[in-house]
């Protein structure tokens, strides 16, 4: 195999943030930027980690992914690696790549999206690095790769011609090949395992169950229908905007309440057509690489934070994978208590770890963690190392099929708002919601938290918010339990001792300027006081914490971008 030697300089910026490096796609498109990066990852891997080793890449299907694959094929081959697999078409979603990894033992794999953010020539690309075992690399290792991009002086390109990438296939070049893979047939392999398809499919197949599944036209339609058509039995119909485009339709990929507005105004009437029917309709929608996802009954809206807490709870007797019972479940900081609850009550290990799926990986790999999940839209376990859009919406599913599986044709089915008010009256209701301030300036978003900061140094406990009284307020740390590593300042929290909580973050994963995301909770036991709109029962809350923040002096900002 020939092996060019590119010279090059050091690009500043390269930094990576909560996941991956992500940036506007021009400017990955600059001379040697995507190049210069995925060199520094090999310079920064030990080389038992990528000499004559297995890797994966595939990505999201999202503009530039396929002139990026040709390129990252040949510095791999470029640097000694013996074997890449590659979803066809570059596409692969990043659970899948996940299961992939785990599946043939490779050595890690590349993603190439930039997830929620827009697709595009205009807007954002991607790039992440996951390890092993199937997680997202640990900041030891992004640290190390930034910190080879301020020093790269050359990119070691194999001389080979570009890849087909249309066939499934093995082509050999030297002692390095390359092999196109289905991007379907293992991860679908993983799903069988871990869920009852034939119970699912005995609800899917029920008449009076109405099914939609909205892939945003990003990743997931790819795996749509040979799942939910193919092996569930759902109506080929029941899958909106199933096509990947590079693009992804000029849509914002990110399933929310205001990213996936119309969708949700669908499922909100009540008297739409394709909801009539007698049950709940259910109705979810998918990010760009697949990793995340939103659930919805028939005029009802599950927050992720509900979702990761009602899967947890009913795991055990719905999804086989966990017939023996969750080993322990974990949430990020943000993301609210109603799973705290489900720990306590299961009496099962439980962990708050900083915002950014790589924190779970360890205490998966160290068996005390199955259950996951982050209020921004994210839910997983420990089959894989990510979060997992397609496997939440299967989770779902189970736990509807298990609960209404003795139900006759044509009865009333136990809906998704059946469930969910029921897991409320059981452990009481923790309403949350996040207000997003997208693309502020980055100066006055950071004097914010600087601001902030300043101010817990000087709180202290039973100090008086309103009607609210302090139990702490602190900028969250986390340690690794399992190898004592230490993320600082993962977020500024304010803790009441009624339990309410308001807290503060800058994003990690924007390509421009600042996003400001407040996070705010409060708990509510008594039952009588469930059916409130989340917005008005947080009213007093949120006034507070805009008005401790500061947040409109600082950034000039009357109103969220998104509320979540
Ligand atoms: C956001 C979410 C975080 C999630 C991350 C990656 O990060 O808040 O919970 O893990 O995106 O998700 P940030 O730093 O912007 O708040 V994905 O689906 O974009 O890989
Ligand atoms: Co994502």
């Amino acid at each position: 195999l020939k092996v060019n030697t590119i010279p090059t300089k050091p690009i500043e910026g390269q930094k990576t943030g909560t996941s991956g490096l992500r940036k506007k796609v021009k400017e990955f498109m600059q001379e040697n930027y995507l190049g210069n990066w995925i060199q520094a990852l090999f310079n920064s891997l030990p080389p038992e980690d990528y000499k004559n080793a297995l890797l994966v890449l595939g990505g999201d299907g999202r503009y530039f992914n396929k002139e990026a694959a040709q390129l990252i094929i040949k510095i791999a081959a470029g640097n000694g690696v013996g074997k890449i697999l590659v979803g066809k078409e570059g596409i692969l979603s990043t659970p899948a790549v996940s299961a992939i990894i785990r599946k043939r033992k490779a050595n890690g794999g590349f993603i190439m999206s930039a997830s929620h953010n827009p697709g595009g020539p205009e807007y954002d690309w991607g790039i992440k690095f996951n390890y092993s075992s199937g997680q997202p690399a640990p900041e030891s290792i992004t640290d190390m790769i930034y910190g080879n991009t301020l020093s790269i002086s050359e990119i070691k390109l194999a001389d080979i011609p570009d890849v087909d990438l249309s066939s499934v296939g093995i082509t050999k070049y030297g002692n390095f090949s390359v092999e196109i893979v289905d991007p379907v047939s293992d991860y679908l392999d993983l799903m069988e395992d871990v869920f009852d398809f034939s119970l699912i499919r005995s609800l899917v197949s029920r008449p009076e169950f109405r099914f939609t599944f909205d892939a945003m036209h990003a990743v997931t339609g790819a795996y749509a229908k040979p799942i939910f058509v193919d092996k569930l039995g759902a109506s080929p119909d029941s899958i909106c905007n199933g096509v990947p485009l590079e693009d992804f339709g000029h849509g914002h990929p990110d399933p929310n309440l205001t990213y996936a507005k119309d969708l949700v105004n669908i499922m909100l009437r009540d008297d739409g057509p394709d909801f009539g029917a007698a049950s709940d309709g259910k109705f979810v929608v998918m990010t760009g690489d697949g990793d995340r996802n939103m659930i919805l009954g028939r005029q009802f809206f599950v927050t992720p934070s509900d979702s990761v807490a009602i899967i947890a709870a009913n795991a055990q007797e719905a999804i086989p994978y966990f017939q023996s019972g969750p080993k322990g479940l974990a949430r990020s900081m943000p993301t609210s208590g109603a799973l705290d609850r489900v720990a306590e009550k299961l009496n099962l290990p439980f962990f708050e770890v900083p915002t950014g799926w790589k924190f779970f990986g360890n205490l998966m790999d160290a068996g005390t963690l199955s259950i996951c999940g982050e209020e921004s839209f994210g839910t997983g376990s420990d089959h894989i190392r990510e979060k997992d859009g397609i496997w939440a919406v299967l989770a779902w599913l189970s736990i509807i099929a298990y609960r209404n599986k003795n139900k006759n044709p044509g009865e009333e089915l136990v809906s998704i708002s059946d469930i969910v008010k029921e897991h409320w009256a059981t452990y009481g209701r923790n309403y949350f919601s996040r207000y997003d301030y997208e693309e502020c300036e980055s100066a006055g978003a950071n004097e914010m938290i600087n601001y902030l900061r300043d101010l817990i140094s000087k709180s202290k406990q039973g100090d008086k918010y309103g009607v609210y009284t302090l139990q702490f307020a602190d900028d969250f740390t986390y340690t690794d339990p399992v190898d004592g590593s230490v993320a600082s300042k993962q977020g500024v929290r304010f803790v009441f001792t009624d339990g309410s909580r308001i807290i503060f973050r800058l994003s990690g994963t924007g390509s421009a300027g600042a996003t400001v995301r407040i996070y705010i909770e409060q708990f509510e036991p008594d039952v009588s006081k469930h059916d409130l709109d989340a917005q008005v029962a947080l009213k007093p809350l949120i006034d507070l914490a805009l008005s401790v923040s500061k947040l409109k002096e600082f950034t000039g900002r009357e109103k969220p971008t998104v509320i979540t």
